[in-house]
């Protein structure tokens, strides 16, 4: 496959003004009539040849102007069809082509999801529908004419407001139109036709505009979408209120489906949800689900304004839309929730996904300048270091700064599609401010080392703060230059107040900001009446690894007086991460018993959140752990000192998790709120310890928590500590909630997850057992991503097993969903992203397993190629 390069990006020679698109839908051959209205765009030489995508496309016919195509005038193969010499400066092509939605097991295009007919076109799934010019800065307007049988797909849905529907007079079949008057790109498009249940609530706009809200689900699912539209009427206030956006259209509709490749998709008008994302209800959601569905849907709802208003000028900018979004979604959850432990859950998912990524062989800028296949791009670069980056355009400028630039950027680029420069230029322009060094952040891959030591000099009430940066050299970037780093700071004073300084030098500082500008710089802080232990990095203000030269009294100090709760929370880390590699280096480290206090203290410290506290006290993951130690891990030594500290830190403070878990007040009936989804948690962490410690009696505590529990979060809380900790009781548990969920998908999806994490001596055989159960298929991602991905990212023993058996089930399932759908066997793949960190048994094995899946006798998909080749170089 070819090189795509940011270098080379050229506007198309003609221009698409208009679309028009019928759909006969047939399972097996549904027809596309695509009517375009092109002209020759200036600068085009007169009678350029026309060359549009396509992708597994069976052309039926081709016309100019109503008159059919002499066939050597073009040239069509599934992949392409090039009109030699268009007659004319502006004409209407008319391309009917074929395509099979039941064969369409990628997911991409049009497909059948249980029987009901959906689309995915971001990135490139328009191609697979009909002949186009398939890339982000090629804008229509487009119209949909929708056929199909009307007993089986009584449901018809387009981008855009409905325009007129009837029936085909004669037939069983009837029709839908919808039009579109926003100009959009082909990745934007969308259509369904099912059988459907739906929920609607009508919605006012911050102008008076009224607008239907639907959702649409299997039927059945009906009673489980009140949370989703909540979720969605709460995001349309919010962006009204925080950025001034308003919906553009008059419905706004969301699918659910089953079967889809990632979250969701956000189709103007018309989203697409993975169903895992839409249904709730407390017996089969956890509060994570409803945390996640409320993201999702506001996260969707938000690219309407970042990403479809403006959308990218080609995919390169990604970033562009991804990392805004998140950005705004974060901030949405933000002001919903508690912000500090919302910071903390979104720093735990930067570290554990995206600091691998960039400090491995995976590692990419966050808009990168070349790929392969642009669905590898969709990562946690791009969308949530993206967002750091758009979260410290708002730190760097402040909240005025920040919105100032904002409405510059929607009141120029509306309309448009953009590029990060277009984007940085509105801050700069209604701020007057430069933003280039800082602008590296979008260019340069790698996680930035910052090191900090102070000194304090009593006599001339100076603190003296030496702060370096550095950045190892990543995939084709050897030489980095420093970065512009935003650090949030406080001198913490001996009652745990801040000390004020009064002037400083070597730095710009303003207030608690400082610049880290340079690989080196000494800050002077004068007027510091006493010995300060700082507090750096506060509300983790830029995506960087801060290395601790802090002793650990001074960790203990800021885990117990901190006036930022997130360094609170980070102090508390950063010790158990330094205690944890010394246990896996079979030493015993100084300050543990002191440490085990101060999280004793914590736990039931009542001014603190009961999620912060739950947070808290949650061990660094294996994986974080093995990301820490860097190089030559041996993964069973990590995995047997994190649970021996686990089981002491749960028998040291046996009795204080008991008396949390005891005192615990539960409102009667279950509620998704943030105050008792936080109770929940803090409860659930408790009795993990208290699991941890394998008594008798918390054995039998666990198993009541999980026999009593009336809502999901418990249920699925109670059983992960049984299986986890193989306490008595834990068979017994996965079969009733086997026999209380068997019938509900998405139910089952946790209980394989937890089963594929079970503590095995064969790990694989076990999987492999898993796969032959009934709730599992091959051919649902939810299903794989639940079963396969959570042994990839939550049984890390397993995973790496030293005799390599891991890395070649990860080889031969890669080689085998790769035939079906290589969007997620290319994802599975992505878990070879850590392999050059392991010990050297682990590292022959699983560079032989990558080896053998680019030597296998079958055609490799670009996507997977490309990521065994990058984690190979
Ligand atoms: N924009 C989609 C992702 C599409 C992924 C294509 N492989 C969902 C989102 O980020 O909102
Ligand atoms: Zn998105």
């Amino acid at each position: 496959a070819q090189l795509i390069k940011l270098e080379d990006y050229k506007e198309t020679p003609y221009v698409i003004e208009n679309v028009s698109l019928v759909f006969k839908l047939q399972p097996e051959a549904t027809e596309v009539i695509s009517t375009l209205t092109l002209f020759r765009r200036e600068g085009t030489e007169t009678g350029a040849p026309l060359e549009l995508d396509g992708d597994d496309l069976t052309l039926v016919s081709v016309a100019i102007d109503g008159a059919a195509l002499a066939e050597e005038a073009y040239e069509a193969s599934p992949e392409k069809l090039v009109v030699q010499t268009p007659p004319a400066d502006t004409f209407k092509l008319e391309v009917v082509t074929r395509v099979n939605p039941t064969t369409n097991t990628k997911l991409e295009g049009l497909y059948l999801s249980q029987g009901i007919y959906c689309t995915q076109c971001e990135a490139e799934g328009f191609r697979r529908i009909t002949y186009y010019y398939d890339r982000p800065d090629v804008l229509s307007v487009f119209t949909t004419r929708i056929e199909a049988d009307k007993v089986t797909n009584p449901i018809l849905l387009g981008n855009g407001n409905p325009q007129d529907a009837g029936d085909i007079e004669g037939t069983d079949r009837h029709f839908a139109v919808w039009h579109d008057p926003h100009p959009k790109p082909a990745y934007l498009f969308a259509l369904v036709a099912g059988d459907l249940a739906c929920t609607s609530e009508k919605y006012t706009t911050a102008s008076g505009k009224p607008v239907d809200l639907n959702i649409y689900v299997e039927k059945g699912n009906e009673d489980r979408t009140d949370w989703s539209m909540d979720s969605l009427i709460r995001s349309m206030r919010w962006d009204e209120k925080v950025f001034g956006r308003e919906y553009d259209l008059e419905v706004f509709n969301i699918v659910a489906v089953s079967a889809f490749n990632m979250g969701a998709m956000e189709n103007k008008g018309l989203n697409i949800f993975n169903d895992k994302y839409i249904l709730a209800d407390s017996d089969t959601a956890t509060d994570m689900d409803y945390e996640g569905i409320e993201t999702v849907v506001a996260h969707e709802y938000f690219h309407n304004w970042t990403g479809n208003r403006i959308t990218c000028r080609e995919w390169f900018q990604l970033c562009l839309k991804e990392g805004l979004t998140v950005f705004r979604d974060q901030e949405f959850s933000s002001d919903e929730r508690s912000r500090p432990v919302k910071r903390i859950a979104d720093v735990i998912r930067l570290k554990s996904r995206q600091f691998p990524e960039d400090q491995g062989p995976l590692s990419h800028p966050v808009r990168p300048t070349e790929y392969k296949e642009i669905n590898n791009f969709y990562t946690a670069t791009v969308y949530d270091k993206g967002a750091e980056l758009v979260r410290m355009i708002k730190t760097i400028l402040g909240a005025d700064g920040f919105r100032k630039g904002m409405d510059l950027y929607f009141e120029r680029h509306d309309g448009d599609a953009s590029t990060i420069e277009d984007f940085l230029k509105c801050f700069e322009d209604a701020n007057q401010q430069d933003l280039s060094h800082f602008s590296l952040w979008y260019h340069q891959s790698g996680t930035p080392f910052v090191k900090a030591n102070g000194s304090y000099d009593e006599a001339a009430k100076t603190y003296t703060l030496d702060l370096e940066q550095n950045t190892a050299a990543t995939p084709g970037q050897d030489e980095k230059k420093p970065f512009f780093i935003p650090i949030r700071f406080g001198l913490v004073g001996p009652n745990g107040d801040d000390l004020a300084y009064t002037s400083v030098e070597g730095a710009h500082v303003d207030g608690d900001l400082l610049h880290l500008t340079e690989d080196k710089q000494t800050v002077v802080f004068h007027g510091i009446g006493s010995k300060p232990v700082p507090s750096l990095l506060r509300e983790f203000s830029a995506p960087v690894k801060l290395e601790s030269t802090l002793s650990r009294e001074d960790q203990i100090f800021l885990m117990r007086h901190d006036i930022d709760p997130f360094n609170r929370w980070q102090a508390t880390q950063t010790l158990m991460t330094e205690l944890l590699i010394e246990l896996t280096n079979g030493e015993e480290p100084a300050g543990k018993d002191a440490f085990i206090e101060a999280l004793g203290h914590m736990a039931e410290d009542k001014n603190l959140d009961h999620a912060f506290r739950g947070f808290g006290l949650m061990l660094p993951s294996e994986q974080a752990i093995a990301l820490e130690i860097g190089k030559d891990v041996d993964t069973d030594a990590i995995g047997d000192a994190r649970d021996a500290f686990s089981k002491e830190i749960g028998k040291a403070l046996y009795d204080t998790f008991k008396r949390i878990y005891d005192a615990m007040e539960m409102p009667a009936t279950f509620s998704p709120d943030a105050l008792s989804a936080g109770k929940r948690a803090l409860k659930l962490r408790c009795l993990s310890y208290l699991g941890a410690a394998q008594t008798e009696e918390s054995a039998v505590l666990t198993k009541a928590h999980f026999d009593n529990a009336d809502n999901m979060t418990d249920r699925m809380g109670a059983l992960t500590v049984l299986v986890i900790w193989q306490l008595a009781g834990a068979q017994d548990a996965l079969k009733a909630f086997e026999a209380r969920h068997k019938d509900t998908a998405l139910a089952m999806d946790k209980w394989l997850s937890i089963a594929a994490r079970a503590p095995s001596e064969d790990a694989i055989a076990a999987i492999r057992t898993l796969t032959e159960h009934p709730a599992f298929s091959w051919d649902n991602p939810n299903r794989i991503y639940a079963l396969i991905g959570g042994f990839l990212g939550g049984n890390t023993r397993g995973f790496h097993a030293a005799d390599g058996s891991g890395y070649d089930y990860l080889a031969e399932i890669t080689l085998q969903l790769d035939k079906t759908n290589p969007q997620v066997a290319s994802r599975m793949a992505k878990s070879f992203g850590t392999w050059k960190n392991m010990n050297a048994e682990r590292r022959v094995k699983a560079e032989a397993a990558l080896k053998r899946i680019l030597a296998a006798d079958q055609q490799l998909s670009t996507d997977v190629k490309e990521i065994v080749e990058l984690c190979l170089d």
